[in-house]
């Protein structure tokens, strides 16, 4: 069997360009390495209230994004996780399987739960990682590409697997993280200790943003008083993050990208980040809004998950099998 590649962005905002880095940009080099299934996650939008209207925006934008960064339809199964049952079929057998501690060590549930009252944290945020593993396990994927905030809930379906197989025998196929080598994490332009997240809204460069905006926001990101550009995560957060969003969009080692800046002043370096990502975003934008005023979105998510069903039903079958499940 050729390998099966799988990975998926959450409706919950506008994409940032920390999706972009981490994951969006990546996606289309899987597409000659295997069957690779990108989809929209959104049942996992639903953990956190959001509007019925911003959802739908949301999905579609996302499918747009996907085509507009070089996934082709041909190659690669595209689709709405709503569509497919089988995820949350496989979601209520696994959830037997995953326990309340380890879920309750999750990085990010503790930190999108901290913000909430406590009384009316969701169930679904908390077994967020389950249907996480569902989603991975029913494509029987052993490429997982993610940005490194997402590699504890892949190492958690890895543990799922295990635990699974050595109960019932080989029924589920063991997968792996793939985290970029450069941009990993992209932190938030306003305070670079905190990631970039499409939810938070601090500190982000939204993927629809004007290259007015692009300018504006990097031309006042939060930086520090020394006046060297050099790379130094614990005392230059904010410098580091620049000379990463600088390497990875330019696909250059973070080395390169300091060499580049060895006498140049905070001014200098930050329009040449500006421009460099102006000139990564505008053709891509312009794909996007063609995509999406098209129509073809719709058939696109249509084919993919007919794919998907195909494939997610045939695991779901062995698992029920497994399980004892007439
Ligand atoms: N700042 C980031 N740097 C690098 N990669 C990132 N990703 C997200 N933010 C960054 C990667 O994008 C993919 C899709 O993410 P997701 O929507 O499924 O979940 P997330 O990681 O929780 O992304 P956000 O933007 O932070 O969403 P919210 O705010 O809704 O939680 C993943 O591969 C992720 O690693």
């Amino acid at each position: 069997m050729e390998c099966r590649i799988l990975s998926g962005i959450k409706p919950t905002g506008q994409l940032t360009l920390g999706n972009y880095i981490g994951a969006l940009k990546n996606f289309k080099n899987f597409q000659d390495q295997g069957e690779c299934f990108i989809f929209i996650a959104d049942l996992h939008a639903l953990t956190l209230p959001i509007e019925p209207d911003t959802l739908r925006t949301n999905s579609r934008d996302i499918a747009a994004f996907y085509l507009a960064a070089g996934l082709d339809p041909n190659r690669c199964n595209i689709f709405l996780q709503s569509h497919v049952s089988a995820h949350a079929e496989l979601n209520a057998i696994m959830q037997n399987f995953l326990y309340m501690g380890e879920l309750s060590r999750m990085t990010q549930f503790k930190e999108k739960s901290q913000k909430l009252n406590q009384e009316k944290i969701g169930l679904g945020l908390f077994a967020y990682p389950v249907l996480m593993a569902s989603d991975i396990l029913l494509y029987d994927a052993t490429i997982v590409p993610v940005g490194d905030d997402q590699t504890q809930h892949v190492e958690l379906t890895r543990d799922l697997a295990k635990r699974f197989n050595n109960r019932y025998g080989n029924v589920l196929v063991m997968p792996k993280a793939v985290v970029t080598k450069v941009g990993a994490r992209i932190m938030s332009l306003s305070d670079p200790t905190k990631k970039m997240s499409k939810s938070d809204q601090k500190g982000d460069i939204y993927l629809k943003d004007n290259p007015n905006i692009i300018r504006k926001k990097i031309m006042s990101a939060v930086t520090d008083s020394e006046s060297i550009v050099r790379f130094d995560r614990t005392n230059k957060p904010g410098i580091s993050n620049l000379l990463t969003i600088y390497a990875s969009i330019k696909e250059i080692s973070i080395e390169e990208a300091e060499k580049n800046f060895i006498n140049a002043n905070y001014g200098t370096f930050k329009s040449a980040v500006a421009d460099a990502v102006i000139e990564a975003l505008e053709p891509f934008q312009k794909q996007y809004y063609e995509y999406l005023n098209s129509g073809y979105v719709d058939l696109v998510l249509e084919k993919g998950a007919n794919r998907a069903r195909e494939v997610s039903n045939a695991t779901l079958k062995r698992v029920h099998d497994a399980v004892g499940l007439l």
